[in-house]
C-alpha cells in the first residue's frame, strides 16, 4: 500500500473519531487524531467537549506505548494542531513536547488565532508536515465551524413539517394554545437531536404566542440550544415560557424586559432575521435551527439565509392552514430522506451553501431508525 493511500486510510480513522464529537464540543470544532506506529494503530483521541482536552492531547494521554518508538510515529489529525492557549494550551507544544517527527493534517484551522501558525511551529521545531487540505469531508463535518469564520454567519438549519395536503400549521381557534403536531410522537427523538446540534433555536413571534414553547432537549441528550426569538412588532408576551422558564433567550425586537437580552431594531436597519444572524455571530454561536412558524421558514428561505432543510412529511391531511414551503430544483437541492415510521424526512440544501463547502454526504440518522 502507498503511503498516500495509507494516510488517506488513517485519515478516514481519525475523521470517524471527529464525529464522536457531534454534542457538546461547540462552538469549537469537531476533530479527532490517531497515532499510527509502523502501520499499527497506536492510540485514539477526539475533542469530545468545549473546555475539554484537544483531539491530540487526547490522543497522547491515551498512548500506552513505548514511548521510544514516538519519533517514528506519525499523528493524523483531522485539523491544525492549535498554537494558541485558549481554554486549553497549544496543542502545537504537546505535540513537539511528544518526540513525534511525523504529523498528517486533514485542513487548516480558520481560527485567526491558528490559521497557519501550527503548521509553522510543527515545521520550524523540525516536523515532518503533511497538509492533506482538499478534504471535503472535513469541511462538511465542520461547516458551522467555518461557516462563522469564512461567511461570518452562523449556519441556519430549517426545520419543518407538513401534512400530506401540504399544510405546515392547522387552522386554529383563538383559545387553542399549544403545539399541535402533525407528525408523529416516534419523530420527536430525532428533531431534539437536531436541537442539541445546534447552539441556538429561533422561532418568530407567532410561534411563541401560540404554542408558547420551551425550545428545550428533552427527548435526546445534549445540551438545549439557546432560544432566539423575532419579534418585531413586540408582540409576545413577558409570561412566555421561553423568557420566564429559560435562564438565558435573545429577543429582535420587542420592548426591553423579554428575555435576557432584547436587540432593538429600526425599520431603517437590517431586518430582524438579519440582525437574528448578527447577534448570534457577534456572541460567538455558529449554528442556529430554525423550528418555525411557516412564516419564519419562508423568510429564511426568500432571503436566501439557510443552508440546510429538515423537511418532515405526515401522511395526515389538515384540509386547511398555514401552507408549508413551496420548494423548486432551482433554489434547493434534495439531497436524500429517510422514512421514519409513517412520517418521511427529506433532506434539502441551498445550493450555494453546498457550492460554499464543497460537500455533502449523503444525509445520515443521528439517531437509530424505529424496529
Ligand atoms: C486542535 N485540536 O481538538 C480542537 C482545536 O477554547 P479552546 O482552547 O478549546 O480552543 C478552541 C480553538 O482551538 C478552536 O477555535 C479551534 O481553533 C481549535 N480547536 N484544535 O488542535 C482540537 N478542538
Ligand atoms: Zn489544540
Amino acid at each position: 500500500m502507498s503511503t498516500v493511500t495509507s494516510d488517506e486510510t488513517w485519515m478516514a480513522q481519525a475523521l470517524a473519531l471527529a464525529r464522536k464529537g457531534d454534542i457538546g464540543t461547540a462552538p469549537n470544532p469537531r476533530v479527532g487524531c490517531v497515532l499510527v506506529y509502523e502501520g499499527q494503530l497506536m492510540s485514539k483521541g477526539w475533542h469530545a467537549e468545549v473546555g475539554g482536552h484537544h483531539a491530540e492531547v487526547m490522543a497522547l494521554n491515551a498512548f500506552t506505548g513505548d514511548p521510544d518508538i514516538l519519533h517514528r510515529t506519525t499523528a493524523y489529525v483531522t485539523l491544525e494542531p492549535c498554537s494558541h492557549h485558549g481554554r486549553t494550551p497549544p496543542c502545537v507544544n504537546r505535540l513537539i513536547d511528544s518526540g513525534i517527527q511525523r504529523v498528517v493534517v486533514g485542513m487548516t484551522d480558520p481560527d485567526p488565532r491558528v490559521a497557519g501558525t501550527g503548521l509553522t511551529l510543527l515545521r520550524e521545531a523540525g516536523m515532518d508536515v503533511v497538509l492533506m487540505d482538499v478534504w471535503p469531508e472535513g469541511r462538511w463535518l465542520n461547516r458551522r465551524f467555518l461557516s462563522a469564520f469564512e461567511r461570518n454567519r452562523p449556519w441556519v438549519v430549517l426545520k419543518c413539517a407538513v401534512s400530506a395536503d401540504g399544510y405546515a400549521d392547522p387552522i386554529r381557534q383563538p383559545e387553542q394554545k399549544g403545539s399541535l403536531a402533525i407528525t408523529n410522537p416516534k419523530l420527536k427523538a430525532l428533531t431534539h437531536r437536531w436541537r442539541a446540534e445546534e447552539e441556538a433555536i429561533l422561532v418568530g413571534a407567532g410561534t411563541v404566542i401560540t404554542d408558547d414553547p420551551l425550545l428545550t432537549v428533552r427527548e435526546a441528550q445534549g445540551p438545549s440550544p439557546m432560544p432566539v426569538v423575532l419579534d418585531p412588532n413586540g408582540r409576545t408576551s413577558p409570561l412566555a415560557r421561553l423568557y420566564t422558564e429559560r435562564p438565558k433567550s435573545v429577543v429582535i425586537g420587542g420592548p426591553n424586559g423579554l428575555g435576557d437580552q432584547v436587540v432593538q431594531i429600526s425599520s431603517q436597519g437590517p431586518n430582524a432575521l438579519l440582525t437574528a444572524l448578527n447577534t448570534l455571530q457577534d456572541m460567538g454561536m455558529r449554528s442556529v435551527l430554525v423550528e418555525g412558524g411557516p412564516e419564519t421558514i419562508r423568510q429564511c428561505l426568500t432571503a436566501g439565509l439557510w443552508d440546510e432543510l429538515r423537511l418532515a412529511h405526515s401522511p395526515r391531511t389538515l384540509g386547511a392552514g398555514l401552507p408549508g414551503p413551496e420548494l423548486s430544483p432551482d433554489f434547493a437541492e434534495l439531497r436524500g430522506e429517510h422514512s421514519f415510521g409513517e412520517d418521511r424526512v427529506e433532506y434539502w440544501l441551498n445550493p450555494s451553501s453546498s457550492t460554499w463547502v464543497g460537500s455533502c454526504p449523503p444525509p445520515t440518522l443521528s439517531i437509530p431508525l424505529p424496529s
